[in-house]
């Protein structure tokens, strides 16, 4: 290549390099409120990957229909879900921002991958039979597909990485099982194979009260998470009451001391000091200790993110604005995967006279 050539492919390589980006995908459904499991599970990793790759976040709000929703908390909640997300961090210009529910394509590629799943595929999910026993009263259809439908959001993107917490692993594999049979039935290439992207350190953020089991945000008991709106004092608490066991050493030993090694965790990510600095400063210290200076890293954490969320639900039209310009950047994106399917599928396109 010449030095001109070489010149002139640097700039295009420079004026296009968001062609080049990997594209990243990830959600949250819209139940409860944003736990420090999320937000150490998962936002924390969107924020740092929004000026390297090319970034779609979304709110799961179809998904959230999963379980019974009163329609006012449910619009309520997705504002300030939106507004949790920009308060923690994201940037509206830097990543498509937006509300699943907006972008109709979803629905539909959900439809035509329906079509493709093999009811053993569904009946492995663990998280179905866990959600599905604590929800006795409502277990839908929904709730039976909903990997179905959170394969769509991915694909509809043709996102190559989707940043997720370990929970989220097997529904990972069921999008991959459903490209392949997908591109080996209509074509390669039509549909882009995914990849989870699950960060090692704080993958998996373990409830309060019982760490053997993960935080999360619908648990009916308050205690075993905390939510990053929740005021001081009940962040305060919350930690103070976490259990623990019998002995007294500070030591990261996820079998023998899983709620010490979980209280460890979070303060090391949120401080960003390795877990055996931690173990070092507490040696010979009590629980008590730890758990003081705990919440205090957290209450600090969170205490600027709780004042920008309350900012941003007091003006919505600019909610509405944001989450409109987002919309309308995924569309066009969702829009040319959809009509590459449904042509691929055999679906006629509509003729406009
Ligand atoms: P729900 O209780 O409504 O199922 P959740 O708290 O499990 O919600 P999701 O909306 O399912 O949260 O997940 C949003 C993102 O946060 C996902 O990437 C998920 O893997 C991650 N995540 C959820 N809980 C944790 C956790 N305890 N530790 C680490 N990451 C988590
Ligand atoms: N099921 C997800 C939320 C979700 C999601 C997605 C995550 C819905 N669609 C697509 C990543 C990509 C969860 O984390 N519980």
């Amino acid at each position: 290549m010449s030095a001109f050539h070489s010149v002139v492919h640097r700039a295009k390589q420079k004026r296009y390099s968001f062609l080049m980006k990997q594209t990243i995908l990830s959600g949250s459904t819209v139940t409860g409120n944003l736990t420090l499991g999320n937000y150490i599970g998962a936002i924390q990793n969107w924020k740092k990957m929004q000026n390297d790759y090319d970034c779609l976040y979304f709110l799961a709000d179809l998904h959230a229909l999963t379980v019974s929703q009163d329609p006012k908390v449910l619009r309520e909640r997705t504002y300030s879900f939106f507004a949790q997300y920009l308060a923690l961090g994201l940037d509206p210009q830097k990543n498509i921002i937006f509300a699943q529910s907006h972008i109709h394509q979803h629905t539909e590629l959900s439809w035509v991958l329906t079509c493709l799943t093999p009811l053993g595929f569904l009946n492995r999910m663990t998280q179905f039979k866990e959600k599905a026993e604590k929800n006795e009263k409502n277990v839908n259809a929904g709730l039976y597909t909903y990997p179905i439908l959170m394969a769509s959001d991915i694909l509809l993107y043709q996102a190559d990485l989707v940043p997720v917490g370990e929970d989220q692993r097997q529904h990972l594999e069921l999008c991959r099982d459903l490209v392949g049979f997908f591109n080996n039935r209509y074509g390669a290439g039509i549909l882009k194979m995914p990849q989870a992207f699950v960060s090692k350190m704080g993958a998996r953020i373990m409830s309060l009260q019982d760490p053997t089991k993960k935080m999360s945000k619908s648990d009916e008991n308050e205690k075993n998470f905390v939510s990053i709106i929740d005021d001081e004092k009940k962040i305060e608490k919350k930690i103070k009451a976490a259990a623990t066991d019998s002995g007294t050493e500070i030591k990261y030993d996820v079998d023998n001391k899983a709620g010490v090694s979980n209280l460890l965790t979070i303060y090391s990510t949120l401080s960003e000091r390795p877990i055996a600095d931690l173990e070092k400063e507490y040696e010979g210290k009590m629980y008590g200790h730890l758990k003081v200076d705990l919440a205090e890293v957290v209450i600090q954490t969170l205490r600027p993110v709780k004042a920008k969320h309350d900012e941003l639900m007091r003006d919505r039209a600019y909610l509405d604005k944001l989450l409109n310009a987002g919309a309308e950047r995924a569309q066009a994106r969702a829009q040319k995967t959809i009509a590459s399917v449904y042509e691929a599928v055999g679906l006629l396109p509509r003729q406009l006279f």
